[in-house]
C-alpha cells in the first residue's frame, strides 16, 4: 500500500529536521558497518542534514578489506571499475598501481576516502552492534552495542557486508593443536612470517588460492588439505600505465554508465576477463568434435570454452567444457598424482563463484608444496602436531583455515535484529533470507540491508551494486522525509513475488544444479536452508526493477504516516 499522499498526521515545522532535538545518543539513521557500503552510505547522507552516526566492529574503514589480510588477498575485479564513481575528482586523482589490486592498496583506498571526506568523526569504531529492535511504539529503531551503549534511531541501515562473518568448521581436536591457527578472514595486523615454518592449508575456495603461491614462496613446507577442488582461471595481473590510467580516466563517464547497464557491473575496460577482451558467447559446444575441442585447449588453455554459449545452460556441454578445463590443467601439472588430484569433477564450471588467480597450478610443481586431496579419505582430526586423514597423519607447524564465511545472511543473523511483534530476522528467515528487492524486510519498517540477498550483490562488481543500493536507499529517505512519511516496509505479497523472481531467473543455470555447493546456495553452512540468495538477472535490470518502482510510487512497499 502507498499512502504517502494521505492526511498528515504529524506536522513537523518547515526546515526543522528531527535531529534538531535529539540528544546524544538520538540520531536520524544508525547505519552498521563502515566497509564500502557504510562509508558511501554516511556521504550520501550528510548532505541531507540528517543526523547519521556508524557504528563499525573494526577500528578503522574497509570492511572486508580490513579484515581479510592474508598474504595474496587481492579483488579479482579490475580496480579502475573496483572503486567509487561518486565523485569525480576522487576517480581522477586516485592511482591504482596495478589491474587488479591488492588488498593492502585497496585498503589504503579506502582510508584516502575516509580522510578526504572526512568520514570518521561520525564513525564510532571498536564498537560490534549486539542488537537492534524495532520499538513500534516510537517506530524507532534501539540499537544496543556490545559495550552496552544504546542507540536510538528513525532509520536503521545494515551494511554488514556479504563476506564478513567467517566460517570456522569444528574439527575435532583443534584445541589441542600446538601452533598457532590463522583464518584468511580474520588475519593478524602485524602480518606473519612463515619462514621455516610448515605450514598447513585447510580449504580451496578464492582465499586459499590466492594465499598458496604466496604462502609456499615463503614457509619451509605448505600441505594444501582440499576438499573439493576449484575450477581456477589466470588473474593475468600485471601493473598499470600511466597512459592507461589517463585513457581510462578520459572515458570513466562511459565506463561507469556501461557498468551500470551492465549483468555483472563490470566492463572489462581495457582488460576483459582472464587478459583475454570480454566475448559474448554465441556457439555451440556440443557441435564441435573431441578434435576440436583438443586443438582449442592447445591454443587456448583454459579460455577454450569461453564462446561456447551452451555451457552455461545444458549440462551436457557444460561437462564438456570441463574435460577441457581438465584437460588443460594436466598439461601444466608435473606429477600426474597431483594432476588428477587437483582435478575437478562432479559439479559444473559455473555453479561457484569464478575465482582467478596468480600461478595457482604452477605452485604444485614446488618441492615444498604437497596437495591432499581429502576425496581420497577426508581429515579425521586436528592433532597436536598437525592434521589426521584417512590417509595418515601430515606434521604441520601451523595451520591456515581458508574456510570461508557464512555469507550473506551470517553477518545479518549475528545481531539480534527484531522487528514489528517482536519477530526476530531468525524467525522471519528460518527458511532462507526473504527480503524485497534485497533492501527491505517484510515487518521490518524503516531498516534498510545494502546489497542483501535478493540483490545481484555478491554476483556482481560490489561498488556497483553498493552505490545503486546506497543512492537508492538516500532517495527513498529523503522522499520520507519530503513528504513526512514516518515509516517504510514492503508488502507480504511483494516478498514472495520478488523471491518466486529471483529463484525463476536461477532456475536453469549452473547457480542452482543439483551437484552445486556453493556459498550462494548456503551449503558450505551445516544446516542451512539452501536457497540461491542473490539476483541473477544483472545489475543493469536490477536497476531498471528498482527505479521503476519508485516511478510508480513506491510500488510493493506501504508507506506509512
Ligand atoms: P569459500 O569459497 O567458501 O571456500 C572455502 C573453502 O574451504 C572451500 O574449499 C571448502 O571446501 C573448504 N572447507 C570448508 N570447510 C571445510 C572443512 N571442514 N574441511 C575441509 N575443507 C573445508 O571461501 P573463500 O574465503 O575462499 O572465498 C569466499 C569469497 O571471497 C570468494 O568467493 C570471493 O568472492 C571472495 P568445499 O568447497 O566446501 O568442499
Amino acid at each position: 500500500m502507498f499512502d504517502f499522499l494521505g492526511k498528515l498526521i504529524i506536522e513537523r515545522p518547515a526546515g526543522i529536521k528531527m535531529s534538531d532535538s535529539k540528544n546524544d545518543n538520538q540520531f536520524d539513521v544508525v547505519v552498521i558497518g563502515a566497509g564500502f557500503a557504510g562509508m558511501y552510505m554516511l556521504h550520501k547522507l550528510r548532505a541531507t542534514g540528517l543526523k547519521v552516526i556508524v557504528l563499525e566492529a573494526g577500528s578503522d574503514v574497509g570492511g572486508t578489506w580490513y579484515w581479510n589480510r592474508y598474504p595474496g588477498a587481492r579483488c579479482d575485479v579490475p580496480s579502475m571499475e573496483y572503486s567509487y564513481s561518486f565523485s569525480s575528482e576522487l576517480q581522477q586523482d586516485w592511482d591504482w598501481s596495478e589491474v587488479m589490486a591488492g588488498q593492502p592498496e585497496i585498503l589504503k583506498y579506502a582510508e584516502h576516502v575516509a580522510d578526504r571526506f572526512t568520514l570518521r568523526k561520525d564513525i564510532k569504531f571498536d564498537t560490534r552492534v549486539k542488537s537492534a529492535h524495532y520499538e513500534e511504539a516510537h517506530q524507532n529503531w534501539l540499537i544496543h552495542t556490545e559495550d552496552g551503549t544504546s542507540y536510538e534511531s528513525r532509520y536503521c541501515i545494515m551494511a554488514t557486508g556479504c563476506l564478513s562473518v567467517t566460517n570456522t568448521p569444528e574439527i575435532p581436536g583443534a584445541e589441542n593443536f600446538d601452533g598457532p591457527i590463522y583464518h584468511t578472514g580474520q588475519w593478524p595486523h602485524e602480518g606473519v612470517d612463515f619462514s621455516d615454518v610448515s605450514v598447513g592449508i585447510i580449504g580451496t575456495g578464492s582465499s586459499g588460492i590466492q594465499a598458496i603461491p604466496v604462502v609456499a614462496e615463503q614457509a619451509k613446507h605448505l600441505t594444501i588439505f582440499q576438499r573439493t577442488p576449484n575450477y581456477t582461471m589466470p588473474a593475468y595481473n600485471k601493473p598499470l600505465t600511466s597512459e592507461f590510467r589517463e585513457k581510462a580516466r578520459a572515458n570513466y563517464d562511459q565506463i561507469r554508465a556501461d557498468q551500470r547497464a551492465s549483468l555483472a557491473g563490470i566492463v572489462g575496460y581495457g582488460f576483459g576477463f582472464g587478459g583475454a577482451d570480454l566475448v559474448e558467447p554465441t556457439d555451440t559446444l556440443k557441435n564441435t568434435t573431441p578434435e576440436e575441442r583438443a586443438k582449442l585447449v592447445e591454443e587456448q588453455g583454459f579460455g577454450a570454452f569461453r564462446t561456447f554459449l551452451d555451457v552455461g545452460l545444458d549440462p551436457d556441454a557444460n561437462e564438456m567444457a570441463c574435460e577441457m578445463y581438465r584437460q588443460h590443467l594436466a598439461t601444466i601439472i608435473e606429477d600426474p598424482k597431483t594432476a588428477q588430484g587437483l582435478m575437478p569433477r562432479n559439479y559444473p564450471i559455473g555453479c561457484k563463484r569464478p575465482v582467478i588467480d596468480t600461478d595457482y597450478y604452477q605452485t604444485f610443481n614446488r618441492d615444498n608444496v604437497t596437495l591432499v586431496d581429502l576425496r581420497q579419505g577426508g581429515i579425521q582430526q586436528v592433532t597436536s602436531t598437525g592434521v589426521a586423514t584417512d590417509q595418515g597423519h601430515y606434521e604441520v607447524d601451523a595451520l591456515i583455515y581458508a574456510t570461508g564465511f557464512d555469507a550473506m545472511t551470517g553477518a545479518l543473523e549475528r545481531i539480534d535484529i527484531k522487528g514489528k511483534n517482536g519477530k526476530s530476522i531468525k524467525e522471519e528467515w528460518h527458511a532462507g533470507p526473504r527480503t524485497y528487492l534485497g533492501l527491505q524486510i517484510h515487518g521490518f519498517p524503516n531498516m534498510f540491508t545494502i546489497t542483501g540477498p535478493g540483490s545481484p550483490s555478491v554476483l556482481s562488481n560490489m561498488m556497483v551494486s553498493i552505490e545503486q543500493h546506497v543512492d537508492w536507499i538516500a532517495d527513498c529517505i529523503g522522499h520520507l522525509e519530503d513528504n513526512q512519511v514516518r515509516a517504510i516496509e514492503p508488502e507480504e505479497q511483494a516478498v514472495n513475488d520478488w523471491i518466486l523472481h529471483v529463484n525463476e531467473v536461477a532456475k536453469g543455470s549452473m547457480f542452482t544444479a543439483p551437484s552445486c555447493n556453493s556459498w550462494y546456495l548456503g551449503a558450505n553452512i551445516p544446516g542451512k536452508p539452501r536457497i540461491f540468495m542473490p539476483y541473477v538477472g544483472g545489475v543493469g535490470e536490477y536497476r531498471n526493477r528498482c527505479d521503476e518502482i519508485v516511478a510508480e510510487g513506491y510500488s510493493g512497499f506501504t508507506l506509512s504516516k
